[in-house]
């Protein structure tokens, strides 16, 4: 009898793994749950019409030069000049409505220009969780949970996220990866206590050295947003207008 073979659920837990994977014909979801993936989902629920995601801050200056709404985050700080940096609470604005927004940050956006090669990617966080999970189900295609890490060490929010959505669809994929069964432990183990785990994190402590840790709360938030963000032709949208 043929065996029946289900779709794969892979998680990279540092971009620097990259390269060890192929994404070919896979759906990646790329996570940055401090802050990046988080602040982008915000942007949309705020509605943002698509955000241009550049790995370089000059990048992202040409487009401000050209009038363009810009972000960029270095090191957890705005960077000097431009309109926003990268806190959720910097996209809860009216201005911001039906506008392109091009967005730099020291990890986030890079972790999405990586995952290029896949064919389909989506962008995760708690606050959109249940939405990643149902969508990735549906489609029934090879998943690989990309987490953007810091300046390509492991972290430990990141692969929080990655547990959680293996806890949620693990009926549906085939998880036999070390990367996959280690993040779900960790999320089995602290998914009653998310906020002094996640304190204990190393981006969580640069945050509190910036007075940045409020950010921390907001983004440890489940399934408030009910869409998926994905990157098509190098711009981030979410699906109503990815329908033409
Ligand atoms: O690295 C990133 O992409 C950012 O999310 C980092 S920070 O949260 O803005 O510090």
């Amino acid at each position: 009898m043929k065996e029946e073979t289900k779709t794969t659920f892979e998680v990279v837990l540092t971009p620097a793994l990259l390269p060890l994977y192929d994404l070919k014909g896979k759906t990646v979801v790329v996570t940055d749950i401090l802050r990046a993936t988080s602040s982008m989902c915000v942007a949309f629920e705020y509605g943002i019409r698509q955000i241009i995601p550049v790995s370089h801050v000059e990048d992202a200056m040409v487009h401000r030069k050209s009038g363009l709404k810009t972000a960029a985050e270095r090191d957890g700080q705005k960077v000097e000049g431009f309109d926003f940096g990268n806190s959720p609470f910097d996209f809860m604005i009216k201005e911001l409505e039906d506008q392109s927004l091009v967005m730099t940050t020291t990890n986030g956006t890079k972790a999405i220009h990586l995952s290029s090669n896949a064919e389909r990617i989506y962008i995760g966080s708690f606050l959109n969780l249940q939405a990643v999970a149902d969508r990735i189900i549906k489609e029934n295609k090879s998943v690989v949970v990309v987490c953007s890490g810091w300046k390509d060490k492991f972290n430990l929010e990141d692969t929080l996220f990655a547990g959680a959505l293996a806890a949620l669809v693990e009926n549906e994929f085939d998880m036999n990866d070390d990367a996959t069964i280690a993040a779900k432990t960790i999320w089995d183990v602290q998914k009653n206590d998310l906020f002094s785990f996640i304190k204990k994190a190393s981006h969580a402590q640069r945050f509190e050295r910036l007075g940045i840790d409020k950010d921390i709360e907001f983004c440890l938030q489940q399934n408030i947003y009910n869409f998926v963000p994905e990157v098509a032709d190098g711009m981030i949208k979410v699906e109503k207008d990815l329908v033409q």
